[in-house]
């Protein structure tokens, strides 16, 4: 019996064609800049996000850490969301790597930061108080149920930061799903950030790694980072070879996930006993809740969908992420909101 995996995107295995790429990989030492494939694969990284150059690394998390401790010094702080993935899901790096200060701001249902409490936030110059060095912003939004920031609100906190001797960081994992819900292309989602990352094993199945983008300055200073955090790979073009793959085969398609991420939400919605989280999906991500009315736990329902060979996230005590991807389809969603259904009644 085939496995409905929806607990992430992060789950996607590469395809065929990505495997026959990784196979036929040219490859050099990326420490020494001379990998063909990793190179080709940060111009077309760049390219794609409007900026002057690409720095692959191992993970998103890696890529954030990287722009964080690139951008700052010890002693200065970072203003980010209080659902934000850097915050909630990166082990505290920038912290506990960078000596930086995490102020964190409550996050909107849309995702984003209110524009009024960010100025109050921002420290004035006195010695007494850190410096407001950087802003993180996160589109999509993963714990605020992979909404999608627009790109006039993204630009408005570029214009506002900008205005203000402070920098933005773009943690952009699924900036394909915003651009492709949205219609748009990634450079304009992502034209006012200083730094962005996005993520090539998640939706876009990928098996490893992420491109940092920004000036030609930062990827120069950020390949220094990299390589003090362990990320200087050597003949990992095997990997850029599936990153290649997944920027030209695997974005378009996304609007795939994102029809059955609705259909399942519709499903779900109609269970008595559960209701959607954060409402309708915008994006990969349905987010769902037990009612009162359900004495089972949130763990127990887990479990009898994993007997069925379905598996997925659990998010608190009762609440549930069933995430969409390449290698689930219209099968896989009908399947498993008929588990739920005999689950939760
Ligand atoms: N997110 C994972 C988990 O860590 C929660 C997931 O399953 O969604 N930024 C965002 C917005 C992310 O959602 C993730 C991964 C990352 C960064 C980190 O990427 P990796 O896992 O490659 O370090």
């Amino acid at each position: 019996m085939d496995r409905i995996d929806l607990r992430s995107d992060t789950v996607t295995q590469p395809t065929p064609a990505m495997r026959q790429a990784m196979a036929k990989a040219e490859v050099g030492d990326d420490v020494f800049g001379e990998d063909p494939s990793i190179n080709r694969l940060q111009e077309m990284a760049a390219e794609r996000m409007g900026k002057d150059a690409g720095l692959f690394v191992p993970s998103g998390t890696m890529g954030n850490l990287t722009a964080v401790l690139t951008h700052c010094q010890r002693g200065d702080e970072v203003i980010m969301g209080d659902r934000g993935h850097t915050f909630l899901f990166e082990g505290g790096g920038v912290s506990a790597l960078g000596g930086v200060l995490v102020h964190i701001l409550p996050n909107l249902a849309d995702g984003s930061l209110e524009l009024g409490l960010l100025e109050s936030s921002i420290r004035p110059d006195d010695v007494h108080q850190p410096v407001t060095k950087l802003v993180i912003l996160e589109n999509t939004h993963n714990r605020c149920g992979g909404v999608i920031l627009s790109k006039q609100y993204t630009e408005n906190v570029g214009m506002f930061v900008h205005g203000r001797n402070i920098l933005l960081h773009l943690d952009g994992a699924r900036i394909f799903n915003a651009s492709v819900a949205l219609g748009l292309s990634a450079k304009e989602l992502a034209g006012s950030s200083d730094s962005v990352t996005f993520c090539l094993s998640k939706a876009l199945c990928a098996p490893v790694g992420s491109v940092l983008c920004g000036s030609d300055d930062f990827i120069r200073r950020a390949r220094r980072i990299r390589k003090m955090l362990g990320g200087g790979m050597r003949q990992a073009g095997v990997l850029a070879a599936a990153g290649i793959v997944a920027l030209e085969q695997m974005v378009d398609r996304l609007d795939d996930d994102h029809r059955h991420a609705k259909k399942l939400a519709e499903g779900l919605v109609n269970i008595p006993g559960l209701c959607l989280s954060f409402g309708m999906p915008q994006t990969n991500m349905v987010f769902a809740e037990l009612t009162e009315k359900v004495t089972k736990t949130g763990k127990l329902i887990v479990d009898e969908l994993r007997n069925e060979n379905i598996f997925i996230g659990i998010v608190g005590p009762r609440n549930f992420r069933l995430v969409t991807h390449y290698w689930v389809d219209d099968f896989g969603i009908e399947k498993t909101i008929k588990a739920m259904k005999k689950a939760v009644s």
